[in-house]
């Protein structure tokens, strides 16, 4: 049988196995996996390691921030920044305006993608009222449309939502099959701390960090997985910055409860030190919860590599620095307050944790092709994706292991103007990424027309 692509002579690592296996591919799916298969073209991968294609399931693209604040990406430029990066499906958040229901948001969303991706595309929901038309309407058809996961915030005016409504929405999510994301930072006690900081003439970015210290995230984090016990539902708390919070999430587990835990490239490569830069420089590490220190990183890594953590992911939420609807915003440099939260990571997620993780002996291939698309498929139910198996999506990124380099905005393709990680050095980058088996990532550059696709979901796999 002769398939339309075979990738030859690549290391292929498999769920539970690396082999040195052909990969036949037709018609965008995995077709055979063998020795001597035909083709119509055939990638010659000699020296390159094959894997599934990154999965990204945190990301913020063109999401609203608040007036005259604009994120540095649109749907276009941020798929082609993470084909670059290595990744094959991304899952941005969907955050209604105010005034707007979730549905309407959904359809916005969707429009703004369409036609516009250069990789597949899964939405997740953001829930920031707990009023009945979404939770009585809107959440169920969503659910039944396939976006079977949404975060709730503990923090941001605006956004966060009551004990009693997070009850309320673990509620919708266990009726109707759906994996709540929460995340955990008590609001309260950090507008506390940041008055404080205001007024003790504490202003400067570094006070973003240090008004948002570790009890912050571990009390909400305690929170969140006593209300899930409560509520009888499964969750996954995103983006853990510390020890003490994964302590709590290995308690909650400890007590019978379903809790999955997802960190990021931040909490393992940066720190508080990163925001007290001269100036206004620390800006471009604004983000929450902040990054920590090194000892914390230290708590990350042994999480990471005792199998405490299910998902890696990018919590990619740009903003340019040199811009007033970015970082610079009205008020940003008067207070860290007025900073917009988030960093760029799109593109430099897998290349960061393949160096740091893989290179450095600290995980195997293996674990990084899990944390990084196998357990995110397997977690939000996208069914056709996240492995190198017979029937699955042919989203594949081939990997030179050995080419080191430091991480450049210059080389980057975000629409950010600037990387929290300029001059970090890694090894391992992505050469060649492959999207339902055509080339969407070249030796660097994007390549074709964007043909990602927005991917409904199953039932994700914790879901009651
Ligand atoms: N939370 C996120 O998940 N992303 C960016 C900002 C934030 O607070
Ligand atoms: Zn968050
Ligand atoms: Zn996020």
């Amino acid at each position: 049988m002769s398939h339309e692509l075979v990738i030859k002579r690549a290391q292929v690592v498999c769920p539970g196995s690396i082999s040195n296996c052909d990969i036949g591919i037709s018609a965008g799916r995995i077709t055979t996996l063998g020795e001597n298969l035909e083709g119509r073209e055939i990638i010659d991968a000699e020296g390159l390691i094959a894997m599934p294609g990154g999965i990204d399931s945190h990301v913020h693209i063109a999401q609203p921030s608040g007036p005259g604040i604009e994120m540095a990406d649109d749907f276009a430029s941020a798929t082609r920044a993470a084909a670059c990066g290595g990744n094959t499906t991304v899952m941005p958040f969907c955050l209604p305006e105010e005034g707007q229901t979730l549905r309407a948001a959904v359809s916005e969303y969707m429009s703004n993608a369409e036609g516009r991706c250069l990789t597949d595309v899964s939405f997740h929901l953001i829930v920031k009222s707990a009023d009945p038309v979404t939770l009585g309407q809107d959440l169920p058809a969503l659910i039944a449309q396939g976006m079977t996961s949404f975060k709730v915030f503990m923090t941001y005016q605006g956004l966060r939502l009551t004990d009693a409504e997070i009850l309320q929405v673990m509620d919708v999510a266990r009726d109707q099959g759906a994996l709540t994301m929460v995340h955990a930072e008590n609001e309260d006690a950090i507008e506390f701390l940041r008055d404080k900081a205001e007024r003790s003439g504490n202003t400067a970015p570094v006070y973003h960090a240090r008004t948002r210290p570790v009890p912050v995230e571990r009390e909400a984090t305690h929170r969140a997985t006593t209300l899930a016990e409560i509520a009888g539902v499964p969750l996954m708390i995103v983006h853990v910055s510390n020890g003490a919070a994964l302590d709590e999430i290995r308690r909650a587990r400890a007590r019978g409860v379903r809790v999955l835990a997802e960190t990021c490239p931040q909490y393992i490569t940066l720190t508080a030190d990163d925001l007290d830069r001269a100036g206004f420089e620390g800006a471009k590490w604004v983000c929450s919860p902040p990054p920590r220190d090194n000892c914390e990183q230290a708590n990350i890594w042994a999480g990471i590599e005792g199998g405490a953590f299910d998902v890696f992911s990018s919590d990619h939420c740009p903003f340019r620095f040199a811009d007033s609807s970015g970082k610079d915003a009205p008020g940003a440099r008067a207070s860290f307050r007025n900073i917009p939260n988030g960093i760029p990571g799109i593109e430099t997620r897998l290349p960061i944790l393949f160096s740091e993780g893989v290179v450095k002996g600290r995980i195997s291939l293996g674990t990084f092709a899990a944390l990084t698309a196998t357990n995110h498929a397997r977690i939000y139910g996208l069914e056709n994706k996240g492995a190198i198996a017979v029937g699955k999506d042919a989203d594949i990124v081939l990997w030179d292991p050995s080419r080191t380099s430091p991480i450049t905005q210059e080389r980057l393709h975000h629409g950010a103007d600037y990387t929290p990680w300029e001059g970090f050095e890694v090894t391992g980058w992505p050469v060649r990424t492959i999207l339902r088996g055509q080339t969407v990532m070249r030796d660097g550059a994007p390549l074709g027309q964007p043909t990602g696709l927005h991917v409904a979901r199953g039932k994700p796999e914790a879901a009651p």
